[in-house]
């Protein structure tokens, strides 16, 4: 048998999965990466999807957001080709080659609903929420729980500006996201043992926080449906999976919100979901990370080097399970 040493960091990919729980995954075609996703694109299907799909995006126009210079990366931004043929989106399956079927995600009508603890709940289209906020570029950082990260031009804007139309009552603690449910479009939805719709929650002082931005476009045109259009949650202090993808509803809450991956495995996953080097996934060590589109591996960063716009968040919570 051939035996390959590593050090300690170096698990292989397949023992730092959460999908890693129960389900195989196809890791050879994750591993072969952008050259097999060429190919796969030219398959029928593929085109079809397509067709039926993609009405002109109304909101192209407003692409690319000037950049806001306060948000800069100590590392290379990731090849969009990388970023795009390498997702985690179980709705559409739990390998990390989804993009293809991620293509029969219809964008319009796209409606949003904010209910809950507000002071008069309602519903905004995807296009009317656009007119009234403003757009810009944010460099972020990425790290999944996975012990991968990225480097993305995100666009969009702060969720402070949601909550602010929003208008939560001063009760409301939580706010609670909610992704589409569409069984006919999302084969991973036909699976019924997940606990769909995907669901994810900050709190509001979290999600008042200048760093949680709403994402609706990446690479300075409209974000691509794998990675989670039209609107997307980034919160790059925080594990990946609470960056919840193709939002339809917030719910503000006094209750704290039960997320998708802590349903499904509570003793892995939690709600505060901080990255933290210090602490370690029960199967894995979070010290290190591989960076996507390189051969480097890196220490990783307290609050993934955020820690100075967030840390004040969690003072005096050191009770709390902060780190997932
Ligand atoms: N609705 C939904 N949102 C989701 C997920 C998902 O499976 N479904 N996966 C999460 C995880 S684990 C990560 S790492 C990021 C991946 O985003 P990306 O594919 O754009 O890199 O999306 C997060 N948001
Ligand atoms: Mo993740």
């Amino acid at each position: 048998m051939h035996v390959i040493k590593r050090p300690a960091w170096a698990l292989p990919e397949s023992a730092a999965t959460p999908e890693a729980l129960a389900f195989g995954i196809d890791r050879r075609r994750l591993l072969a990466g952008t050259g097999a996703i060429a190919a796969t694109a030219l398959l029928p299907g593929a085109a079809a999807a397509q067709r039926i799909a993609d009405a002109p995006d109304p909101t192209a126009s407003l692409y690319p957001a000037g950049r806001n210079p306060a948000f800069t990366l100590d590392r290379p931004v990731t090849d969009e080709q990388v970023n795009l043929n390498y997702n985690n989106f179980y709705e559409f399956g739990s390998s990390k080659s989804v993009a293809r079927a991620a293509q029969a995600l219809k964008l319009r009508p796209w409606t949003i609903a904010i209910d809950g603890m507000v002071e008069k709940p309602f519903e905004i289209g995807i296009d009317d929420l656009l007119k009234q906020v403003s757009l810009e570029e944010r460099l972020y950082r990425h790290r999944c729980v996975e012990a991968w990260s990225m480097a993305i031009p995100w666009t969009g804007f702060p969720m402070a500006r949601l909550v602010e139309m929003a208008k939560p009552l001063g009760s409301a603690k939580y706010v609670r996201m909610e992704t589409f449910k569409d069984p006919s479009v999302a084969p991973g939805q036909r699976q019924t043992w997940y606990p769909w719709p995907y669901v994810e929650g900050l709190t509001v002082a979290e999600a008042t926080n200048d760093l949680a931005f709403l994402v609706t476009g990446a690479y300075g045109k409209p974000v691509a449906k794998q990675m989670g259009a039209p609107l997307r949650l980034a919160v790059p202090w925080k594990y990946g999976f609470k960056s919840i993808k193709s939002i339809v509803r917030f719910t503000f809450t006094d209750k704290q919100p039960k997320s998708y991956w802590e349903a499904l495995q509570a003793s892995e996953y939690g709600f505060w979901a901080n990255v933290n080097p210090a602490v370690a996934h029960p199967r894995w060590s979070q010290a290190s990370e591989r960076v996507l589109g390189t051969d480097e591996r890196r220490p990783t960063l307290l609050f993934n080097g955020y820690a100075e716009q967030v840390a004040g968040l969690y003072a005096g919570m050191e009770k709390e399970r902060l780190w997932a």
